[in-house]
């Protein structure tokens, strides 16, 4: 009877261990496929990502050393543990010794632990210095979250724009298929020259944002009221993709960062070809535009900077988001209108747009929203009527 029973726990041991090695080999074979499709190493895929700036390179090469210290740990503990229930189980008739109070080993399993511990503190400090060390940077780039974008300024440079998701609304009501970059996708790139070290400084102009790109390892809360600090030097060109990792509104997967990096001289020319557009924008404020000209503007430009909020067909999402067709500001003196495009509505989510956008692109949005949706007010807002009218103020 009692060999019966032992042979069938055996027996359940056996099976469980069969069924515990197939799984562990079914999802390594997983992982084996995937990485084939993806064209990199198996490991490479099961382990963490080494990224492309000299501080990501840095901490892989520090979480490296704490595996292996963690590997050569586990192999002596469970070596030692399967040793001993193997080599002293009771059926061979092993007795069990006392250690009770044993001093030698009190001492060593003390001392020992205290150096593996240090041994792995001392570069891990050195690391979490360097990822704070933000001297001697050459760029300093102002990175400012607010619902939902990000505004990258060049300081020093007079270089600041908006980095406004260009996934198109129909993309994300499934009326389109998706695109490959869905989500991930912007109007203006943060542009940052390689092998030069870029300090970000951050804040938030409404809510906390958090600034995280995986590929530079880099991860910092973007805070109203603060700067926080982080910078990067890239080993690599190329586009690198993230976003804002700090739930920040209904919005928040809509900010995401695409950052491009670019040789150097590639990154000067860019930088002066940025401070002519923003030079030739300004000179735009002048100019008189038709109606035409300045629904069609206003309307892609509209898409891109209220439509999250006020919805592309202008019906709002009440209580929220007000309705702008049909609305008593849209539809009522160019004043009120331009004084919440320009200045917003303090205490709400309702941004002052002014020193967000360009004179041109925020007449052209005003035009829009007063001829579109039935509102039909057949006025125009010019450029320079937003000039004065932050001039005045
Ligand atoms: C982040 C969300 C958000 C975005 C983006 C946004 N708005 Fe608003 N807007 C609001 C909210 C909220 C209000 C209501 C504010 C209040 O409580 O009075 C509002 C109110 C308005 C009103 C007044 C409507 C009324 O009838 O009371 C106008 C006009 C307006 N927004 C224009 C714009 C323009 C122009 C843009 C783009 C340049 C824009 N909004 C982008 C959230 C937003
Ligand atoms: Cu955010």
């Amino acid at each position: 009877m009692n060999s019966l029973f032992l042979r069938t726990e055996k027996r359940v041991i056996l099976r469980k261990t069969l069924r515990l090695f197939s799984l562990t080999f079914l999802a390594l074979s997983g992982v084996y496929v995937q990485a084939q499709q993806e064209e990199v190493s198996s490991t490479a895929l099961l382990n963490m990502p080494i990224g492309v700036s000299t501080i990501s390179h840095e901490i892989y090469n520090l979480h490296m050393l704490i595996f292996w210290i963690c590997v050569v740990i586990g192999v002596g503990v469970f070596g030692a543990m399967l040793w001993a229930m193997y080599f002293h189980r009771k059926s061979i008739g092993h007795e069990a010794e006392n250690w009770h109070e044993h001093l030698g080993v009190e001492l060593v399993w003390t001392i020992v632990p205290i150096f593996i511990l240090v041994a792995m503190a001392w570069p891990a400090t050195k690391t979490l210095i360097d990822l704070y060390d933000t001297s001697d940077a050459e760029i300093d780039i102002r990175v400012t979250g607010m619902q939902w974008k990000w505004q990258y300024e060049y300081l020093g440079e007079g270089v600041q724009y908006l980095s406004e998701l260009s996934t198109s609304l129909d993309e994300i009501y499934n009326i389109e298929p998706k695109g490959e970059f869905y989500l991930q996708e912007v109007n203006n790139h943060l542009v940052i020259p390689v092998d030069t070290k870029v300090r970000f400084l951050l804040t938030g102009a409404d809510v906390i944002h958090s600034f995280w790109v995986p590929d530079f390892a880099i991860k910092k809360d973007a805070i109203p009221g603060y700067i926080t600090e982080t910078w990067v030097e890239v080993t690599q060109t190329g586009v690198y993709r993230g976003e804002c990792t700090e739930l920040c509104g209904q919005g928040h997967a809509f900010m995401p960062v695409v950052v491009n990096v670019v040789e150097k001289d590639e990154y000067q020319f860019w930088l002066a070809e940025k401070k002519q557009e923003a030079l030739d924008i300004a000179a735009l404020t002048q100019v008189t535009f038709t109606m035409e000209e300045l629904v069609e503007r206003g309307e892609e430009a509209y898409l891109r900077s209220c439509a999250a909020c006020h919805q592309a067909n202008g019906q709002g999402i009440p209580p929220a988001f007000p309705a702008l067709a049909g609305s008593a500001i849209v539809t009522g003196p160019v004043e009120a209108h331009l004084e919440i495009g320009v200045n917003g509505v303090a205490g709400t989510v309702m941004q002052a747009f002014g020193p967000l956008l360009s004179e041109l692109d925020l007449a052209a949005i005003l035009t829009y929203q007063r001829n579109a949706w039935g509102n039909d007010m057949g006025d125009v807002v010019q450029p320079i009527d937003v000039y004065n009218y932050i001039q005045a103020q």
